[in-house]
């Protein structure tokens, strides 16, 4: 018996649910069976083609759903989960139980493992840890700054690891890893090592960039990224280095775009006020309440820098 998983790719919550699924069928229903795991990336036209549902049995776990007949299992939580109003329908008339959509909850590994429990009475205390960090990583509920930036914990240096990587392999094994091993020993596989200390340093590098850039004002820190080769940065860099900050404004130039990034401290000594995305709104760009950015054409670093301006004096009043 074969089993195809399909997951949501470059994303700890995917992995990790495909994990945790996987466990939960292979005792509560297909025992002995073959996994397959296959990762999935969201795009502007979405299509499931028929070769992705080559299993006895086919799941798809963390990702939209799909009306397509050979699809046994589904469990989601993203806000927009179906392509269509048809797909919204087909869900609605399915009796099987065995499609399950949540949006409350910060984790699809969560969710999983809560019906698991409730419904087919299995539990994993192995995986408790697993199930724990997938709903910090995937809800932004670290404790703190440097929790989030220095990566203490496993799950963060895997988080780093899952979302960097280039070819699909080395997520299947994390995959396998983490349906019986704890995450302290997958960071410890060798793979894992050689693939993270890279990026790690680049990690650090970027930190160092922000620090010499970066200013803060009136609760607003702001930087201008120009000259750097840098495609993005983890967005809580600015509050590690001003914990009393409320606001970042950041102009980051890039082959294919000029964009302009807003966030707010998630510990912020303050209240946050300002809607985010209806500020980025005005300017062309979107988000949501407590983050939010606008991509201009690449080159267009004059009017990045004077949009990052008006914004910024937005925040400090
Ligand atoms: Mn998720």
């Amino acid at each position: 018996m074969l089993l195809r998983i399909l997951h949501h790719d470059h994303c700890f919550d995917g992995a990790a649910s495909a994990a945790y699924f996987s466990r939960f069928v292979e005792t509560a229903f297909y025992p002995g069976s073959e996994f397959r795991f296959q990762g999935m990336i969201h795009q502007a036209r979405q299509t499931f083609p028929d070769e992705l549902f080559d299993g006895d049995e086919n799941a798809i776990v963390d990702f939209k759903y799909s009306s397509h007949p050979k699809l046994t299992w589904w469990f989601d939580h993203h806000q927009s989960a179906f392509l269509t109003p048809e797909d919204a329908e087909h869900f609605a008339r399915d009796r099987s139980g065995k499609k399950l959509y949540d949006p409350e909850y910060k984790s699809c590994t969560k969710f999983i493992s809560e019906i698991a429990r409730d419904r087919f009475r299995f539990t994993a205390p192995e995986l408790s840890e697993l199930v724990e960090w997938a709903d910090i990583v995937d809800g932004a509920q670290y404790q703190d700054a440097r929790t989030a930036v220095e990566m203490p914990a496993p799950a963060m240096k895997l988080t780093l690891v899952i979302e960097s990587a280039k070819e699909s392999g080395i997520s299947r094994k994390i995959i396998d890893w983490m349906r019986r091993m704890p995450l302290a020993e997958i960071v410890e596989q060798s793979e894992v090592e050689q693939l993270f200390s890279p990026l790690y340093e680049r990690h650090l590098r970027s930190v160092d960039m922000i620090k010499e850039r970066a200013k803060q004002d009136d609760g607003v820190v702001t930087f201008d990224l120009t000259g750097y080769d840098l495609e993005g940065y983890n967005k809580f860099i600015p509050y590690y280095l001003f914990p009393q900050s409320s606001y970042t404004v950041s102009v980051l130039p890039t082959k294919v775009r000029t964009k302009i990034s807003v966030g707010s401290n998630p510990w912020s000594p303050r209240e946050i006020t300002h809607n985010l995305a209806t500020i980025c709104e005005r300017f062309g760009g979107g988000g949501h309440a407590k983050v939010g950015a606008i991509s201009l054409e690449p080159g267009a670093l004059e009017q990045a820098r004077n949009v990052a301006a008006q914004i910024a004096a937005e925040l400090k009043s």
